[in-house]
């Protein structure tokens, strides 16, 4: 039976996270399994907020051996880089062109970029979510492991393929979201009313390269209690809690949720808890992303692999949809 299509995709505009790897990638290495998984450096989507280019290069490199690292494996499923397939934009302009404006000025990361940078309100920030359907739909992709934050865009996409199909008949399938049950969204370590982030700065998240000194010192000066709570666990705490369940083992998360219920618990405690599984599990990715950094012809050969298989679908996808819309093949002279 042919497996379905997955299709995901992470920005280079910081180094991968824990709230990336727990509300996503965590999910991309077990779909590579069962799934023909296509998962991509989104890099078109990186320069729709302020960058630099040099680290806009060197953030691409370092998500590759992130995503390599903690367990994705190119045998198993296509790794790409965005910007090398020209497809995925071209697919974008066609679908931007049914895509009605009030939908995107509607979408809620929409006006948090803008907000945070008044200065830098960009088309390609208003049209993100339409080259995130191109990037969904280019692969016929039918399940998109993603964090909570990304449900308003797959939704999006869902919009478009609608309209798409109404107009010029059945092309693609109606993409599903597959939002993580308990990481769907993890907090910043700052902020934590606020999903951790890249953009909120290196503090508010823990880097899946960090080294163990600085995961500890950015665990223990994360906000936990900031002020009387009406009986409900504060933010940053359950954000702790949920780190190390995630990380830790299940007794130690039921003890210190046991003290914390008798008023009891000292976050001091929980902290250096955490902080200690979060290294624990991070050491042998850590190993493996410094081997990988001393291995530039293998990197090279994975995207090589990736992008080959990746553009026969993408050309395929495309050129239906160029017949169907009157663009290209098909014409008549
Ligand atoms: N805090 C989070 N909790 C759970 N899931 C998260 N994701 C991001 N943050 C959290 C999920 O990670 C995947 C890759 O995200 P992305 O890098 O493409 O973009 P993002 O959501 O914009 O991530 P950041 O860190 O917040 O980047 P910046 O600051 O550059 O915008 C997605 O599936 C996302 O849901």
């Amino acid at each position: 039976m042919e497996r379905k299509r997955v299709f995901s995709g992470s920005r280079p505009s910081g180094r991968l996270h824990l709230g990336n790897y727990l509300g996503a990638v965590e999910n991309w290495v077990k779909m590579q399994h069962e799934y023909d998984c296509v998962f991509a450096i989104v890099d078109h989507h990186a320069i729709t907020t302020p960058f630099d280019p040099r680290e806009l290069q060197t953030n691409t490199r370092d998500m590759l051996v992130d995503l390599l690292a903690v367990g994705l494996d190119p045998s198993e499923c296509t790794l790409v880089i965005q910007s090398e397939l020209p497809q995925h934009t071209e697919l974008a302009w066609i679908l931007g062109s049914i895509t009605p404006i009030g939908w995107l000025q509607r979408v809620p990361t929409f006006k948090e970029k803008s907000e945070m940078h008044p200065d830098n309100v960009n088309l390609g920030l208003l049209s993100y979510p339409v080259l995130q359907a191109a990037d969904i739909l280019l692969y016929k992709a039918e399940v998109v492991p993603v964090g909570e934050d990304q449900l308003p865009h797959v939704e999006l996409a869902r919009e478009i393929v609608r309209r798409f199909n109404h107009r010029f008949g059945d092309t693609f399938p109606e993409p599903e979201a597959e939002v993580p049950r308990h990481t769907a969204r993890i907090m910043s370590l700052t902020e934590p009313e606020k999903k951790m982030s890249k953009s909120l700065g290196p503090d508010s998240y823990i880097s899946i390269g960090d080294d163990p000194e600085t995961v500890k010192e950015k665990v223990m000066k994360a906000v936990t209690d900031t002020g009387p709570t009406s009986g409900e666990m504060s933010p940053g705490v359950a954000n702790l809690f949920t780190l190390l369940r995630e990380f830790g083992d299940e007794k130690q998360h039921r003890e210190f949720l046991d003290e914390y219920e008798e008023g009891i618990i000292r976050y001091v405690d929980l902290k250096e808890a955490t902080a200690a599984a979060i290294i624990d599990t991070l050491q042998p990715v850590r190993k493996r992303r410094q081997k990988l950094l001393q291995s530039p012809q293998r990197l090279r050969e994975i995207m090589e692999t990736g992008h080959e298989r990746a553009s026969t679908i993408a050309c395929t996808t495309l050129r239906e949809v160029k017949e169907r819309t009157g663009l290209g093949p098909g014409r008549e002279f």
